[in-house]
């Protein structure tokens, strides 16, 4: 049996689109697997599934595969040297990634920059040449923690793992913009458009990748063509990806093929109705609050994520912790669920406000049962909030407690 995709985007979808889309695009990543001759997954109640052939450099004992185009980083896999590596990273695509061919000439690669004073068609290769900058930011999916959601939002059940700390290199889209004169008068906003070939037969705006943020988000935002200090795969967006700091997951534009400045959103599914923060029950409008900026969150990464008991005596609790447009000013873990809090301590590099810090609280447990959490402040007081905002979508989950870890100590 080929794997189906289980969660398809289908609030970003026309009614009956979805079908539509799983039959011309996203089925054919089955029809890959099979061409690369791997053999037919065998559908075994509770076994993983296999990794899809675009992504099958990654590290599968790191990842739960929610489909071909959900996959998303263990918990109990995530290290503490800052950085998540590239063979452990989730991945996110609305659409099937683009044919590998695309990253045959990197340099090659074209994307038109409108509503500047000199609009142009610029290649990486021009890009590469005005200019370099590095930085390292979280990547998360709005959906990340959706799998806490008691009331099953549609969509992908993510926990922890639709998240890493990520390095991208690339020109910094201002200098881009300073180089063609500057932004037009009157443009709100920066768009950024996908590069993936569009199934026939729909229209191209119910499923087209294009998203608006605030004109604004050009002060951090990079062209990048290198992740991780390797050109971009295919599977995160090379050869050339937006990369938005601060901003959720789906603003950060794979295989961007255009970038405007615009006065208004783009009316394209993905941003009109997609990833709208809806009342539970509604679906998602123009009318209702986008999913943009990342808010505080930290959570406990180990030990005892993976199920095992601990052994009773000193244990070191370390986790993540990021505040989205801010940096985080601190981290409080508690042992009894919530009652009581103690400061934990930040190790490793600091690297930059976009990217996570790392948190480890030295504590001696003894046997018994603990809820251990964690609780972020970010340096304008903003701090990470006990429940979840509920909402149709399940997106921006940033609950401490939804984030805790039941351990056993024996
Ligand atoms: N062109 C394009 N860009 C995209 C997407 C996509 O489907 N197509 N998915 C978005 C979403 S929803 C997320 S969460 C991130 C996932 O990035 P990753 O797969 O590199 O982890 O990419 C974003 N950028
Ligand atoms: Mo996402």
């Amino acid at each position: 049996m080929n794997q189906q995709p289980t969660s398809l985007p289908r609030r970003h979808l026309l009614a009956g689109s979805g079908a539509a889309l799983a039959a011309v695009g996203l089925a054919s990543f089955g029809r890959t697997a099979a061409a690369a001759g791997e053999a037919a997954p065998v559908a075994v109640a509770g076994a993983a599934k296999p990794l899809p052939a675009y992504v099958g450099w990654k590290d599968p004992a790191s990842l739960i595969v929610h489909s071909s185009t959900t996959i998303e980083t263990k918990r109990s896999v995530f290290g503490t040297s800052v950085i998540t590596p590239s063979e452990q990273l989730y991945i996110r695509n609305n659409l099937p990634a683009p044919d590998a061919s695309i990253l045959g000439n990197r340099d090659a690669w074209e994307i038109n920059i409108e509503g500047v004073k000199n609009p142009r068609k610029l290649t990486l290769g021009d890009l590469k040449r005005m200019g370099i900058e590095t930085t390292a930011m979280v990547l998360q999916c709005s959906g990340n923690g959706r799998g806490y959601f008691p009331n099953k939002p549609s969509g992908t059940p993510w926990q922890v793992g639709a998240a890493g700390c990520v390095v991208w290199s690339g020109v910094p889209v201002r200098w881009v913009v300073d180089a063609l004169g500057g932004v037009e008068a009157g443009m709100a906003y920066l768009t950024g458009t996908g590069g993936e070939k569009l199934p026939d037969g729909l229209d191209p705006k119910s499923v087209i990748v294009e998203r608006s943020v605030p004109a604004a988000a050009l002060a951090d935002a990079l062209l990048a063509w290198e992740m991780n200090g390797v050109p971009i795969s295919l599977a995160h967006g090379g050869p050339l990806r937006l990369i938005v700091p601060g901003y959720t997951g789906v603003n950060n534009i794979k295989y961007v093929k255009r970038l405007a400045f615009t006065a208004q959103e783009t009316d394209a599914r993905i941003m009109s109705h997609g990833y709208r923060i809806s009342p539970p029950g509604a679906k998602g409008d123009p009318s209702q609050p986008s999913v943009q900026e990342m808010t505080v969150k930290s959570w406990i990464n180990g030990p005892g994520t993976d199920g095992a008991p601990l052994k009773a005596g000193d244990t070191q609790i370390h986790g993540v912790a990021f505040g989205g447009m801010n940096a985080v000013a601190k981290v409080e873990v508690s042992l009894d669920g919530g009652k009581t809090w103690q400061l934990a301590r930040m190790v490793g590099p600091d690297l930059g406000r976009f990217a996570w810090r790392q948190f480890v609280f030295a504590a001696r447990l003894p046997a018994g049962q603990f809820t251990l959490a964690s609780r972020a402040t970010d340096t304008a007081g903003n701090v990470q909030p006990e429940q979840r905002m509920e909402n149709a979508g399940g997106y921006n989950n940033t609950s401490w407690a939804d984030h805790a870890v039941k351990v056993s100590v024996a």
